[in-house]
């Protein structure tokens, strides 16, 4: 081995040395190594086979009841200083944290194999992509981070040429909730993850590499690390804009990346091009505008919800070689989750399904896919210098208050709404679900620093020479009197990134308030959809006081980070709040 791949190698050893395995396995990508740690699955039962003819190349896994979702209240954020993680993160000192989690690695993988997985965040020859290594003793691990990132031999390359990478360590563990941590020390660019086989917990190059040391790493070199999805809006002339969204987990991202243009948009020749649906990492280019690309090579999505009607590319994409997690199956074979045709015979536990056990698929249950299979994937995503972003875009779960689309008035405004945002939580995240908290750009669970610093590092782009996107807010689930959403969703979105194009394009005036921009009468296109006159005017409505009382909770909340909040978001809290006040 040379040189550089010295320090690799000597960290492999050391890990070796503390878990014990019985033999180490380093992964090349290829498709043999794929097939041959399905096999193994299949006769360990890690995998089951799901109907061939159906779903060729198809397979479900079964994780613990216990571990379904990622687990916030095990997730640290282990800097030097407290004050580093910030509020918005549980911290432990590190060396307490590296004590406490390395007992628990002591001798947990004998008997069994250790691989090593080098990967690479972004396309393999971008300069905005980063590498990782993680080590595991989870062949499910395996096979999903070879979807999810450029894993194998190039990723090794490039490493070998850079000479540094992101460290994870994680072991399945006996997936005891009371010995599940997942440790993230960001001065040291390592993860170290225990006790759960699940999603963001064990897959690290995902939420654990991408958001929490991403952000970290893009706080120090002036780039932004995020939660967000990117899609491509081609309009009826053929022109591009690229659009990045932050919504929280199972909040709609996927969808909105996937998205299908309405009927009469098809005719007329929009189409819409997928570039990620999870995590963007963008930062501004020699011309002032950000580029952004895709660190994610695959989609870990949603299950539950994904039809025909909803996200028809989504299905098409997971019709073959997918790989299912807690997903209920059908009388012959097929997999199933709710809004699904079809009965399931067998829930997601394995059990004949009961309506009483609640729902046949599990809320958090996922799909594991390439994003090669999706039918609108974007060449552009495989760019090295990633697409233009013409606009960013908020949203959550608010069923009240907050109108289907706005627009901030500029930059300092955008990152008000952005740190304002708040969603009702989600089963993608273990505790209770449907209760209101704040979520700052959809990073809540993901900023691996202190938020202030954040908001802060947010306006930093602001300067002379910047040509930055436009700023706005949605909220596709907003609910009626009768506790039904107003906005149909899903493709319909199209009419409202539509409006906003306009928007950037200078070609609609909108309507302004102290809130933000709306759309003026007629902007908002709905031909073809049948949406009441009064129901288009509640999703747009403002609710003067319903707005002081929410000013009133943002300010209270932006006092939470005490002196690391730029007096400049607060400054603009107060205007806003002051323009309400106006007659
Ligand atoms: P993560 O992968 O957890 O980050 O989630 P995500 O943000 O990608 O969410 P996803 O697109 O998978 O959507 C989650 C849920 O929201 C699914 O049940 C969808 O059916 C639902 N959903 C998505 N878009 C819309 C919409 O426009 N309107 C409504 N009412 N529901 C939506
Ligand atoms: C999310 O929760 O935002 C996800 C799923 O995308 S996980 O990878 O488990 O974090
Ligand atoms: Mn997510």
């Amino acid at each position: 081995m040379t040189s550089k791949l010295e320090v690799l190698a000597r960290w492999v050893d050391q890990i070796a040395a503390t878990t014990r395995p019985a033999k180490i396995h380093w992964c090349d990508g290829s498709d043999a190594e794929y097939h041959a740690l399905v096999q193994q699955m299949l006769h360990t039962g890690d995998l089951i086979e799901l109907n061939q003819q159906t779903h060729p190349g198809c397979y479900l896994h079964r994780s613990h009841p216990s571990d379904v979702a990622r687990v916030e209240h095990l997730t640290f954020v282990c800097t030097e200083h407290e004050e580093d993680a910030g509020p918005n993160n549980h911290w432990m000192a590190p060396a307490d944290a590296h004590a406490k989690i390395d007992a628990l690695f002591e001798g947990c993988m004998e008997g069994r194999t250790m691989y090593v997985i080098p990967y690479c965040m972004g396309p393999i020859d971008s300069p905005l992509s980063r590498c990782g290594v993680e080590i595991t003793d989870s062949p499910y691990v395996v096979v999903n981070m070879r979807t999810m990132t450029r894993m194998g031999a190039a990723a090794l390359a490039r490493i070998e040429r850079e000479g540094h990478f992101v460290k994870g360590l994680h072991s399945t563990g006996e997936l005891d909730p009371e010995r599940r941590f997942i440790m993230h020390f960001p001065e040291e660019l390592t993860i170290k993850s225990y006790g759960s086989g699940y999603g963001g917990n064990a897959l690290l190059g995902k939420k654990c590499h991408a958001l929490r040391l991403g952000s970290f790493q893009a706080r120090r070199e002036g780039w932004l690390a995020e939660h967000m999805l990117i899609v491509g809006i081609e309009n009826p002339q053929g022109q591009t804009h690229y659009v990045a969204a932050a919504f929280p987990s199972a909040c709609g991202k996927t969808n909105l990346a996937m998205l299908i243009p309405p009927e009469g948009y098809r005719k007329n020749g929009w189409r819409v091009w997928t570039i990620g649906d999870d995590i963007c990492w963008m930062r501004p280019g020699e011309d002032g505008r950000l580029y952004a690309i895709n660190p994610e090579a695959g989609f870990f999505g949603v299950a539950p919800g994904t039809s025909a009607s909803s996200n028809p590319n989504a299905l098409t994409s997971i019709s073959h070689d997918t790989i299912f997690t807690n997903v209920a199956v059908t009388a012959d074979n097929q997999p199933w989750w709710e809004g699904l045709p079809g009965t399931p015979v067998t829930d997601w536990q394995g059990r004949p399904y009961d309506p009483a056990n609640g729902p046949a698929a599990h809320p958090n249950s996922r799909f594991t896919v390439s994003a090669k299979q999706c039918p609108t994937w974007s060449s552009k995503a495989e760019d090295a210098q990633g697409v233009p972003i013409s606009a960013i875009v908020f949203g959550g779960r608010r069923p009240s208050l907050l109108p289907l689309v706005m627009e901030a008035q500029d930059w300092t405004h955008g990152v008000l709404m952005g740190a304002a945002m708040g969603s009702e939580t989600t089963a993608a995240a273990t505790g209770a679900v449907g209760v209101l908290r704040r979520d700052s750009m959809a990073m809540k669970p993901f900023c691996g620093y202190h938020y202030g610093d954040y908001f802060k590092h947010w306006l930093s782009f602001d300067k002379p020479g910047a040509k930055l996107p436009k700023i706005f807010h949605v909220n596709w689930f907003r609910k009626g009197r009768d506790g039904k959403f107003l906005w149909p969703g899903f493709g319909e979105n199209l009419r409202v990134l539509e409006w906003m194009i306009a928007r950037v394009e200078g070609k609609a005036r909108g309507v302004e308030t102290p809130i933000g921009t709306v759309p003026a009468t007629g902007e908002l296109k709905l031909e073809g959809l049948d949406l009441p006159r009064d129901t288009l005017a509640e999703l747009i409505n403002i609710d003067p006081a319903g707005w002081q009382t929410e000013l009133q909770a943002i300010g209270e909340y932006l006092d939470s980070f005490g002196d690391r909040l730029p007096a400049r978001l607060r400054q603009e809290q107060q205007r806003v709040h002051q323009a309400l006040q106006m007659p």
